[in-house]
């Protein structure tokens, strides 16, 4: 039977670069998540009788909400649901989903690569009919109804079985409960060339992906290890956890460590090394002896995605967030294709790829896709990874080094400052701010300032404009720091620091990252005060 409850606002229910999220017992106060996702629901026009997909990546509370989501939609109207068995759906998998059964949009239970468990974090997250995350028309509308909701509406009926792969009737709406694999890795099949990639495991070739003991141990042991027949062990940590084992589901080379220390082993260390993250859209490479930025990777797999059936015609052109490095505009400079540079989330992708302007897009924050879905694709990049290995016969580090000889290398790094003071975060966003029009034509150590401004984004689809990106410092010579607050975290402020220089000459390919970039750490120093405003010595983490 379909009820309405009175509820009272939360105030603090902003979207904010993926969705909402915070930590469970915010979540698990009293109608909190049914009013965000009656606000979702109040924003929307026209779903009546029509599917709507819900799965998350198995995250302690992922389960309760789950059951939350499908009595809410039967009581809102929606024809039918297609839930992953258990409540699982990787965020690729849901991307797929949606597009492919033509859903009307879907609800993703995700709070991706933070830790999960009673204490940690959870997250809500609307994607549109296209799979992609809603626009920020769409998250404000969300967030506007949020601080004005009086009831939601539900149904009074028994937990519903999510289990068992199959149909039955809730109330008048379909449930369809999928197995969350088997449509992505037929995607996949019909992207790559699995029977080179077979061939190349066939012959000795061993990696090592690491799952993190989240969402994507089943998708990868079924890719992986069934279809493309890597010997079984090849995927670690593979069972989803709801607290992923205690560990931050982060595939970076802090949290991902022991996967680093291994493929840095020597002589003896697997041949590729890749991880993803709580929700199976980050992806991390490591090759024998090398570490692969997620900035190179993106330049990589776009320059070589032609070997791979799904792109054998070409790709129309690349996309990357602003504080992602400039490796990938010098392969779309050579492909003579079209190079987009957009705010950080991968939202804004979407009008892009459905306007067919772009084939690749790819982050800093390690993330990488294609038009196949419309959401980032940690073992679609591993995937593509694999078909080149397989296609070219060079190691990853052959590879790395001959793209650096062809195009250039952009040292790279992010410094990150986690749980920092939010107002102090915010005032040394604010001062630097103030001091844009004054910096070019200034020293900071040896380097000039070319150029400073405060990044904003004018999406070529829809004209719509996004302020306030990130405050960019360019030098002259190409370099530059770019300095952001995190929108994902959820305790405290995240200061991200993103440096970058460029260098042609191949005589100097072989410097530590750390040390090409010193004087340019020095300078973001010198610049916004990072020490003396946040009391932090060190960043939190260095990728
Ligand atoms: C999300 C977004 C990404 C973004 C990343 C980092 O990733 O989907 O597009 O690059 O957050 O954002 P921030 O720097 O604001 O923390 P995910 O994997 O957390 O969904």
């Amino acid at each position: 039977m379909t009820k309405t409850v009175a509820t009272r606002p939360y105030l603090d229910q902003k979207p904010g670069t993926s969705g909402l999220r915070k930590k469970v017992p915010v979540f698990q106060q009293e109608n909190y998540a049914e009013n965000f996702i009656q606000s979702i629901f109040d924003s929307l026009d026209g779903f009546e009788g029509q599917t709507l997909v819900i799965g998350g990546d198995g995250r302690f509370y992922n389960r309760e909400v789950v059951q939350i989501a499908i009595r809410m939609a039967a009581a809102n109207g929606f024809g039918k649901v297609m839930v992953g068995r258990s409540g699982i759906l990787s965020t690729p998998a849901a991307s797929n989903v949606i597009r492919k059964y033509k859903a009307f949009g879907g609800i993703i239970l995700s709070a991706s690569h933070n830790p999960g468990g009673p204490t940690e974090d959870f997250g809500i997250k609307y994607n549109t009919g296209n799979g992609g995350p809603a626009p920020e028309k769409i998250t404000d509308a969300i967030f506007e109804r949020t601080k004005s909701i009086d009831a939601y509406k539900t149904l009074q009926t028994a937990d519903i079985d999510i289990d068992q792969i199959g149909s039955f009737d809730l109330e008048g709406m379909v449930v369809e409960v999928i197995d969350p694999v088997a449509d992505y890795a037929d995607l996949m099949e019909e992207l790559f060339d699995f029977n080179s990639i077979r061939n190349m495991f066939s012959l000795g070739f061993r990696m090592v992906f690491d799952a993190m003991s989240a969402v994507t141990g089943p998708y990868a042991k079924e890719i992986l290890e069934n279809r493309l027949r890597a010997p079984s062990g090849t995927v670690r940590n593979a069972t989803p956890l709801p607290d992923f084992g205690g560990h931050h589901p982060d595939p970076n080379l802090v949290h991902a460590k022991d996967l680093y220390d291994l493929m840095m082993s020597g002589d003896n260390a697997p041949d590729f090394g890749a991880a993803s993250d709580g929700d199976g859209d980050r992806n991390l490479i490591i090759g024998k002896d090398i570490f692969v930025t997620p900035s190179d990777s993106l330049a990589i797999l776009a320059a070589n995605a032609h070997l791979a059936p799904g792109y054998a015609d070409g790709i129309a052109g690349i996309a990357r967030s602003m504080p992602t490095s400039a490796a990938a505009d010098r392969v779309a400079e050579k492909l003579g294709i079209g190079m987009y540079e957009t705010p950080t989330g991968w939202k804004f992708f979407g009008n892009l790829l459905d306007a067919g302007k772009v084939t690749i897009c790819g982050e800093e924050s390690a993330g990488t896709g294609s038009s196949h879905v419309r959401e980032k694709d940690g073992l679609w990049a591993v995937l593509l990874w694999l078909n080149i290995l397989a296609s070219r016969g060079d190691s990853a580090r052959e590879i790395v080094q001959q793209h650096w000889a062809t195009y250039g290398r952009n040292y790279y790094s992010r410094h990150d400052y986690e749980g920092v003071d939010s107002d102090a975060a915010n005032e040394l966003v604010e001062a630097l701010r103030g001091k844009l029009d004054t910096l070019p034509g200034t020293k900071v150590g040896d380097l000039t300032v070319s150029e400073a401004d405060d990044f904003a984004y004018h999406d070529p689809v829809d004209e719509s404009v996004s302020k306030h990106q990130g405050i960019r410092i360019l030098f002259d010579g190409g370099s530059r720091v770019v300095f952001r607050l995190s929108g994902t975290g959820t305790s405290g402020a995240t200061l991200r620091v993103y440096i970058e220089r460029y260098e042609p000459d191949a005589a100097r390919h072989n410097i530590e990252t750390q040390e090409a970039l010193a004087d340019l750490i020095a300078a973001a120093e010198e610049l916004a005060g990072i020490k003396s405003r946040t009391g932090r010595d060190a960043p939190t983490v260095i990728t």
